[in-house]
């Protein structure tokens, strides 16, 4: 069966719709919005914290095995090179006859999920509603039902906000571009990316006026180079003008910064920022993020994947992602007969048992005020007498004791979250902060919440934050030391020993010229109020270069294939070609999946310094200079960038890149920058 786009209806739509996609430029909603209607749009958004994502479609009836393989998801057409014609012949076999949308809202609102992000449309183009604009779309499967008018009924029945996820990237589409490289039998000819982009607008606006109010547009697959800001800016404004108060991700225009998900400093990029499959280090003050995540390796149905996250991993994602300020997206992959998996449903049920108990300390909350707690996190809110502190313990201490480091406010009441009569715990207090004495037993197996109001405003003096550009140095380096409160003095030290109260007072940035270990404490009053926090900086001696007869720009490969999580050891692998490339090039490879590289070659730096190297890889890479490594950004990931120093002589210095490609897409590029040098790729020689 072909499924092709209806065309016979398009032209004049095409006319009509370019036309009011005109008229709407002008009402550029994102330039206009003032910070206090913003925060009004997000207030449901940031205070529901926690949230369902589904990604279902064709690819469940594969559910992740083809010819063999058994390690797909979603990406499966293109990970196990299906063609559009055998794609195509999943369409009336999809008949998920047990799909039961008030069942799946019911599921996503007992574990304490307050919205849902369904895949609309995924990359496969496939559309889970009825669209005039294509007939690859749900009524032209057996099944005939408009899923997203079932789940848009449901969710508004439940109370649960609705949100749909659309993918830019479609690999139906004719119009869209580009094609997948082993696509090489489906011409480009005629594909006019315009008239794709008309045909996503014609479709968000089926999306976006036939169900009711939309909370979320997740948009996904803004990476291929056809997609761009002006596109996105424009997409993001017409979706706005059809539903004012809808909330828009960042990967609406190409601004996000790979999997960690945060917007490129500077760019406009939606309302939120995406990290996937990870959890910040910390928050980013002032910005709105959310991770998405799956509960096992796979965001559609994978029957033989069963490498499912514990309920304990996930709730305490949960409180760790809101503790930092986030919202948590957590994936259910349903079956190709509408049912979530068993161990979904489970971790579900678990989740909400908790919630139940504990939902207080999530919904509406703020991140913690502290830097790090070694025994868990913490969540606040403000309330009429003045903060309340959510304690979120997970090792419940043998001592029974826990420390709240660095905290001046008086406490007023303090009790477990999960007793109703709210018994009061002894709080007392000594010079590193409040002490609270617990109970002998935990009230949770996975996360126990204490409660502690202080009164009036939060007063904590965490301790001070080192700042430089590099913790080694080849000549002098300049340290500062941050603290984020005014009223209070740094004192520190050069020798290692803790500060005392008449130790170095910090005024302005210290100059280094050896090897030095500074620690630093806050004072108040001539008493400590903070630890003391060590950071070691080391002066080294750059590499030396190596004499280089005749450079030319180049440089050499090796080419192997195989199947690999990590980084092979390539000295236990015959390559299957080698040669010479102008540049870090993997688009020789045999295949789009399954091999790797190694490349070795020079790099030239035109004066001493301390150098930063990035890979931006998928899936994983590693740096080496002289065989020392710099850059280790291994492991199997999306397009991700990670970096390392290394102090270098002027001249040439020997570089080795090793990468390699599991399934899906694949990227690698190498960067170099210094003090007096931007950021930029790198060049080779041999
Ligand atoms: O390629 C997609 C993937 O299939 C999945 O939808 C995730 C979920 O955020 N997004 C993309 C990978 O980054």
């Amino acid at each position: 069966m072909t499924i092709r786009p209806h065309t016979k209806i398009i032209f004049p739509l095409f006319f009509l719709l370019s036309f009011f996609w005109v008229a709407t430029l002008n009402a550029n909603q994102s330039a206009s919005e003032t910070s206090s209607l913003r925060e009004a749009r997000m207030k449901w958004w940031k205070e529901a914290r926690f949230g369902m994502f589904i990604h279902w479609g064709l690819y469940a009836i594969p559910a992740g095995e083809w010819n063999g393989r058994t390690d797909y998801g979603e990406w499966i057409r293109t990970s196990a090179q299906i063609s559009l014609e055998v794609y195509d012949q999943f369409v009336p076999r999809f008949n998920p006859v047990q799909f039961d949308a008030e069942q799946w809202v019911r599921y996503a609102k007992e574990a304490g999920m307050k919205y849902i992000v369904i895949t609309s449309k995924h990359h496969d183009g496939f559309c889970l509603f009825d669209s005039e604009f294509t007939d690859f779309d749900i009524m032209s499967t057996p099944f005939k039902r408009n899923i997203l008018k079932e789940l848009s009924d449901a969710c508004r029945k439940y109370g649960i906000k609705l949100g749909f996820y659309y993918s830019i990237m479609d690999w139906h589409h004719p119009d869209y571009l580009p094609r997948r490289e082993w696509e090489i039998n489906r011409t480009v000819q005629g594909a006019v990316f315009e008239r794709y982009v008309t045909y996503m607008k014609n479709q968000l606006k089926e999306i976006l006026t036939n169900y009711g109010t939309i909370g979320v547009l997740w948009f996904d697959g803004e990476w291929e180079g056809t997609w761009n800001d002006k596109y996105g800016k424009e997409i993001y404004d017409f979706a706005r003008q059809l539903q004012p108060s809808i909330i828009v991700n960042n990967r609406v225009t190409t601004g996000r910064q790979d999997l960690k998900g945060f917007t490129v400093e500077g760019e406009f990029a939606g309302d939120f920022g995406t990290p996937e499959q990870q959890i910040p280090a910390t928050g980013i003050p002032g910005m709105d993020w959310e991770t998405c995540m799956t509960m096992n390796d796979h965001w559609g149905y994978n029957k033989n994947n069963n490498n499912w996250k514990t309920p304990e991993t996930l709730i305490r994602n949960l409180v760790d992602i809101v503790s930092k300020g986030g919202n948590y997206l957590l994936n259910v992959g349903p079956t190709s007969q509408g049912l979530f998996p068993q161990p979904s449903i489970d971790s579900l049920i678990a989740i909400g048992k908790w919630m139940k108990v504990n939902g207080e300390s999530i919904y509406a909350t703020h991140s913690s005020p502290f830097r790090f707690l070694p025994w868990g996190r913490c969540t606040r809110k403000d309330i009429d007498s003045g903060v309340r502190l959510y304690l979120h313990v997970y090792q419940w201490p043998s001592d029974r004791k826990i420390v709240v480091p660095n905290i001046f406010n008086q406490p007023n009441s303090c009790y477990l979250l999960s007793d109703p009569h709210r018994k009061s715990l002894l709080v007392t207090r000594n010079e590193d902060g409040l002490i609270i004495e617990l109970p002998l037993q935990a009230p949770d197996p996975y996360v126990s919440v204490v409660v502690l109001d202080v009164k009036g405003k939060l007063d904590i003096s965490n301790p001070p934050v080192f700042s430089s550009t590099h913790k080694i140095f080849i000549d002098l380096l300049q340290v500062s030391i941050l603290s984020d409160r005014e009223s209070q003095e740094i004192r520190y030290t050069l020798d290692g020993s803790v500060p005392r109260k008449d130790s170095l007072l910090y005024t302005g940035p210290i100059l280094l010229n050896s090897t030095t270990l500074i620690s630093a404490r806050c004072f108040r009053n001539g008493k400590p109020v903070s630890e003391t926090v060590q950071e070691q900086y080391k002066k080294v001696i750059p590499l030396s270069p190596v004499s280089l007869l005749n450079p030319s720009n180049g440089i050499n490969y090796q080419y192997y294939e195989g199947d690999w999580d990590v980084l092979p050891d390539f000295s236990k692998l015959t390559p299957i070609k080698s040669g010479e490339l102008e540049k870090l090039d993997i688009t020789n490879a045999n295949s789009p999946d399954k091999f790797a590289f190694r490349f070795t070659g020079y790099i030239e730096v035109l004066y001493d310094d301390v150098y930063t190297f990035s890979t931006n890889s998928d899936d994983g890479s590693r740096l080496y200079i002289a065989g020392t490594l710099v850059v280790d950004n291994d492991q199997l990931h999306g397009p991700m960038e990670r970096e390392g120093v290394i102090a270098l002589s002027r001249g040439f210095h020997p570089i080795r890149i090793e990468y390699f490609e599991k399934t899906g897409g694949e990227v690698l590029e190498a960067y170099i920058k210094g003090h007096r040098l931007e950021k930029q790729l790198l060049k080779f020689y041999k």
